[in-house]
């Protein structure tokens, strides 16, 4: 456990330095003590208000007083009727805030250099170096963007509550198909018992692919979240459910590998070309020209940047 001398003010450091540009990963990663791989990481998404902070400040204390070190990303929607998210979160999740083997950070959906997806991944490898695990991200799945962020995990963990305006028709089309375990919380309240039985009969109904487990939380009283860290555990590294892991670990490194192979392209490709660039959008502007016309210019010949060899 020498990763626990990382001090949170060095670490805070890291992570601004990698949000702010994704060139900033490696040295980042070079100045932790091991490489990133061990954590497991379970993105948490599901509808607004349905309360996946207060459950992941839940599973959060069961996890330190494991002895683990938990970190959370907590990634904050971009609409601007939201002002009070980010608070509210560090609220929520304060018993982990001020705990030393735990480490919360928000992370502003907007103006993530290069997409979301890879700048929550970058993080989440910061982390990951840094000894947090697991790595635990938070998203809103109101958009494809976030489900997208919370299933680039190795484990996806849908929340969702009765009355949060999405029924189980509605849900089934993108959010619990992300999902590897489906968790009815506020379950004490009225209507959880049906929400439950509806998506378990949703889930039963499916023809393909793995069939998630459907459990219920009370996230504030703690009432089954001692049976939904055990599921979220057995398809952590090492555990009997974790068949999957290798596969979506492989893939997911295929995608960023690609992200990334695009961003250096895109750097190295704009520089030295905005003069064109302006005097194209203005031949494009004026209607001289055409958008593919003026592309096709910039990237000479064939129309595509050396794609030979
Ligand atoms: N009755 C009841 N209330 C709960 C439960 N879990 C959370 N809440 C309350 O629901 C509200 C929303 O909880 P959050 O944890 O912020 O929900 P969230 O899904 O993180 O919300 P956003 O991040 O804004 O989408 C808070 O007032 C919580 O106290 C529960 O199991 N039962
Ligand atoms: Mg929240």
């Amino acid at each position: 456990m020498t990763s626990a001398a990382i001090d949170a003010t060095a670490l805070a450091r890291a992570l601004t330095a990698v949000e702010n540009d994704p060139s900033a990963l490696r040295s980042a990663l070079a100045a932790l003590p091991a490489p990133p791989g061990r954590a497991h990481r379970v993105g948490v998404t599901g509808p607004p208000g349905a309360g996946k902070s207060t459950l992941i400040g839940a599973l959060g204390k069961a996890w330190l007083a494991r002895g683990r070190r938990v970190g959370v990303l907590a990634v904050d929607p971009t609409s601007p009727f939201s002002g009070g998210a980010l608070l509210g979160d560090r609220v929520r999740m304060a018993s982990l805030a001020g705990h030393a083997g735990a480490f919360v950070r928000s992370v502003a959906s907007r103006g993530a250099l290069g997409g979301l997806s890879t700048a929550v991944q970058d993080l989440a490898d910061v982390l990951d170096a840094a000894g947090f695990d697991p790595v635990v991200v938070e998203t809103v799945g109101a958009g494809q963007a976030e489900v997208a962020v919370a299933s680039a995990a190795d484990t996806t963990v849908v929340v969702v509550a009765p009355g949060t305006g999405d029924d189980v028709q509605a849900m089934k089309a993108g959010l619990l198909e992300a999902a590897d375990l489906i968790v009815v919380n506020q379950s004490d309240r009225e209507g959880a018992d049906r929400l439950a039985a509806d998506l378990r009969a949703a889930v039963d109904l499916r023809e393909a692919g793995p069939r998630p487990q459907v459990l219920s939380t009370v996230a504030t009283t703690g009432e089954g979240v001692e049976a939904l860290l055990a599921a979220v555990e057995a398809r952590g590294p090492g555990g009997p459910e974790a068949d999957d892991l290798g596969r979506r670990r492989l893939e997911r490194a295929r995608a960023r590998i690609r992200e990334e192979v695009e961003r250096r392209r895109r750097q190295a490709f704009w520089p030295g070309r905005s003069e064109a660039l302006d005097r194209l959008a203005a031949d494009v502007a004026a209607g001289r020209s055409d958008v593919a016309a003026a592309a096709q210019s910039l990237l000479g010949r064939g129309g595509t940047e050396d794609n030979g060899a």
